[in-house]
């Protein structure tokens, strides 16, 4: 039985009539301030923009920039392909020379990337799309064959990962990476600083930290690739020193209400890992609160990532620390997907490979299908193939 209906059957007379109209009352305000249910489908708003659907264009590298690390209308055709979706996120773009860990990733460093990206920009606009870039320092995850003058990459601490980087030559075995300075770390901040500057004169709509996958930020969260002493190592508030550095100087350039943050807790891509992840991105993410950003992007746990100690940093977990809107990632479909939001877990959803092989992604979830298939083959580098021509509903 209801509350209400109890203390009605409970109360005197005179009093019952009093409470029905009271809950008649609240009743009829209660309906009109209900507000519908989302689904996946319906609009949303992000900080200022308008949304017309909770599906995101997850950042996905494709290593199609042209000499200099410049975009171009091949990208732009890419991306306004792709301009129904609620909000793009750029492929994973470099602040500066020594950010960049493979062939053909765009940059936002030079004069010629931000002419670049405004043809991508513009042709979004066009096309009656939002696009934020992610901003990118892969740290230790390069190779001096890739870094200006030859020199080691740098990383927080002197660790080489395991595993092989992409270089023009093939595929060469990672180094040992050069531990930054406290100067040197500041010069970086710098580089963020001025990607997000850039960011905004190429005509983006807001920009996202690429804190994940085991780049530089990811390396200076976790505990396996950082073994600092110093203020930005040991405890996982000296962890996320670098992250909240990095955040400030850019949320300067833009407000906090068009910067979100992308972060994966348990992902051991890249050989990182952490001691407690539970821990380590409760701080991070309890620290981030008071930029009021656009978003936290998660890419949840699989099943198969090891996590050694504490409890499981999934979505539900950020949730209850996260007031602001959450995306949730990791292969999703549609029902998955239209479940979280409708339960509350998500406020967006963002899709790699149902995008990367689906221009009009939303439209296909509408109708419920049918989905054409991703080809892996063509998933990095090359040209048009596999990139601009993965055929629309009716083309
Ligand atoms: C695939 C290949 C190269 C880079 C990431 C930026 O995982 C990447 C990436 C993905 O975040």
């Amino acid at each position: 039985m209801p509350a209400w209906t109890w203390k009605v059957a409970q109360a005197p007379p005179r009093l019952t009539r009093l409470l029905r109209l009271q809950f008649l009352c609240k009743s009829a305000a209660e309906q009109q301030t209900e507000m519908p249910v989302p689904t996946l489908l319906s609009p949303s708003q992000l900080g200022p923009l308008n949304l017309p659907n909770r599906v995101v264009m997850a950042p996905m590298t494709r290593n199609r920039a042209g000499p200099g690390n410049v975009p171009g209308p091949l990208n732009a055709s890419y991306y306004a392909q792709r301009a129904s979706a609620g909000l793009i996120v750029s492929e994973a773009t470099q602040v500066s020379p020594q950010g960049l860990g493979y062939p053909g990733t765009p940059g936002i460093h030079s004069a010629e990337q931000v002419a670049g990206w405004r043809l991508v920009t513009d042709a979004v606009h066009r096309a009656g799309g939002r696009i934020f870039l992610q901003l990118w320092h892969v740290g230790r995850i390069s190779h001096p064959a890739l870094q200006p003058g030859g020199a080691l990459p740098v990383a927080p601490s002197a660790l080489a990962p395991a595993g092989q980087a992409w270089t023009l030559d093939g595929m060469k075995p990672y180094v040992t990476p050069h531990a930054l300075e406290a100067a040197e770390i500041a010069g970086i901040v710098e580089d963020f600083r001025r990607g997000a500057r850039h960011a905004r004169q190429a005509g983006f709509d807001g920009v996202e930290l690429h804190g994940a996958n085991g780049y530089l930020i990811d390396q200076f969260l976790r505990d396996g690739a950082n073994r600092r002493t110093d203020r930005y190592g040991g405890s996982a508030q000296n962890r996320a020193r670098f992250l909240l550095e990095v955040t400030a100087a850019v949320v300067g350039e833009w407000g906090g209400t068009r910067v979100g943050v992308r972060l994966s807790p348990t992902n051991p891509y890249n050989d990182i890992a952490d001691s407690n992840p539970a821990a380590t991105f409760a701080t991070a993410v309890g620290a981030l609160a008071r930029f009021d950003l656009a978003y936290l992007h998660i890419v949840e746990p699989a099943a198969s990532d090891p996590v050694a100690a504490g409890e499981m940093p999934d979505l539900k977990f950020f949730r209850k620390l996260w007031r602001g809107v959450l995306i949730g990632n990791k292969g999703y479909d549609f029902d998955r997907a239209d479940a979280a939001v409708r339960n509350g877990t998500a406020d967006l959803v963002s899709f790699a490979t149902l995008f990367l092989a689906n221009p009009d992604l939303p439209e296909r979830f509408r109708r419920g299908g049918p989905f054409n298939a991703p080809d892996r083959k063509t998933f990095y580098g090359g040209a048009a193939a596999g990139y601009t021509d993965y055929p629309p509903l009716g083309g």
